[in-house]
């Protein structure tokens, strides 16, 4: 695998020199400034592109590996007026990166929200803080602060009552906290919306079932794949975070099921897939190695990291645990992955080296002081790396070297 390491630009707390020491070869990240819909000028490209590799006479020995995400926006998604014209500005902003010798492209199909957690510190037994889900919270959000109407006949009725007691005893400063952690968006996001904005957006969606957002999807791939193809680009789309339906939105990258619908639905090396062992992991009927085992030659990109569920149903609560802890068998992974690469191997495939990257982390140590985007801490994450970098030695060691 390549070792690759999310960076949000300039602003990041975690800064190029510091990504350096961990051992990551290959940077992600996005031109976040840029709005979905428009297109990312070569201008823009090559000044983010120079940030990352330095220059001739001091070079980081950084590349910039995967473009996470590209944006796709609203009204591509919704399959509104002017969605042809911001497909258009898609490939054009895909030809521009081609041009840079980019050619990895993360991209999601989320409505209105991107990945959603309703605590960002929570503590856990350690000593850490981790980002958490809490399914009673989130109901409590739905029902009663968003006031979305029907939200209770999406939840069991049990749970329901719960999030009514709790919302009872919320204060003012919690029921803030909660809105702001839902509508405002995570790192990443493609868009910060403020809780009107999330009201207002609901209501477009109101005609647009699952299978209306998979025909649209449809629409989109149909235009973007051939263009990625001729390009040599490898889209990959990310799962739903949580991979289940959220505020009464259809959410269509949830599953194996989804995924094999993602590849049916315009075959080509070209569209391919995120596979995101957390996001997809909140999910227990999810069999992670096995979709890596059967889906393996469409992953063009690797998210590692790790949930603990608190039940065996979906939805449910969940926490981010260590990268090595969590209901996914990390081991397992990692050992189909590496089957994965030498398939490619063998079959002569020039992209057999998939990038990964350790995907967020609990803040441990200095993150505690260090403050950086939420889920993307310094400390926490290098120790997910380096825990994954140990097992994926071992097991090379074992397969490759038939020890
Ligand atoms: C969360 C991330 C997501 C992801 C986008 C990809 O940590 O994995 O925000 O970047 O969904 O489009």
């Amino acid at each position: 695998m390549i070792e690759t390491w999310r960076w949000f630009g300039p602003k990041d707390k975690v800064t190029l020199n510091d990504i350096k020491q961990t051992g990551a070869t290959g940077i992600v990240t996005s031109l976040y400034h840029l709005e979905p819909g428009l297109i990312w000028g070569k201008n823009e490209i090559s000044i983010r592109l120079e940030e990352i590799t330095g220059s001739k006479n001091d070079p980081t020995n950084l590349t910039w590996d995967v473009v996470e995400s590209l944006p796709v926006s609203e009204i591509i998604k919704t399959g509104s007026d002017f969605r042809d014209e911001h497909i258009k500005a898609w490939i054009q902003s895909m030809k521009n990166l081609s041009e840079f010798g980019i050619s990895v492209i993360c991209y999601n199909f989320m409505p209105i929200l991107d990945w959603t957690r309703t605590e960002l510190a929570e503590p856990v037994s350690s000593g850490a803080t981790a980002m958490y889900f809490d399914l009673v919270d989130f109901i409590a959000f739905d029902c009663f602060i968003l006031r979305r109407e029907s939200a209770a006949n999406d939840y069991r009725k049990e749970l329901v009552d719960e999030a009514k007691k709790r919302f009872t005893g919320f204060s003012r400063k919690k029921i803030e906290k909660l809105t702001k952690n839902i509508t405002a968006g995570l790192p990443g996001a493609s868009e910060t919306l403020t809780f009107h904005e999330v009201k207002k957006r609901l209501k477009e969606y109101s005609k647009i079932n699952a299978s209306q957002l998979k025909k649209n999807f449809k629409y989109f791939l149909d235009a973007v794949v051939p263009e990625a193809e001729k390009l040599g680009m490898r889209l990959c789309c990310h799962p739903d975070d949580p991979p289940w339906p959220l505020l009464g939105l259809p959410r269509i990258m949830s599953t194996e099921e989804d995924y094999k619908w993602l590849v049916e639905a315009h075959p080509s090396k070209a569209n391919g897939i995120t596979l995101c062992t957390g996001s997809l992991g909140a999910n227990f009927q999810n069999d992670i190695p096995g979709m890596i085992s059967r889906l393996g030659k469409h992953i063009h990109f690797f998210h590692l990291r790790n949930v603990t569920r608190e039940t065996d149903s979906v939805p449910t609560s969940f926490f981010e645990d260590e990268h090595l802890l969590g209901n996914t068998d990390m081991v397992e992974v990692i050992n189909e992955i590496i089957l994965e690469e030498k398939r490619r191997r063998e079959e002569g495939r020039d992209d057999w080296s998939i990038p990964m990257r350790p995907d967020h982390g609990q803040n441990i140590l200095d993150d505690h002081r260090r403050n950086a985007m939420p889920g993307y801490p310094a400390i926490g994450r290098l120790k997910g790396l380096a825990e994954l970098r140990g097992v994926t030695k071992a097991l090379e060691h074992k397969i490759l070297n038939g020890n």
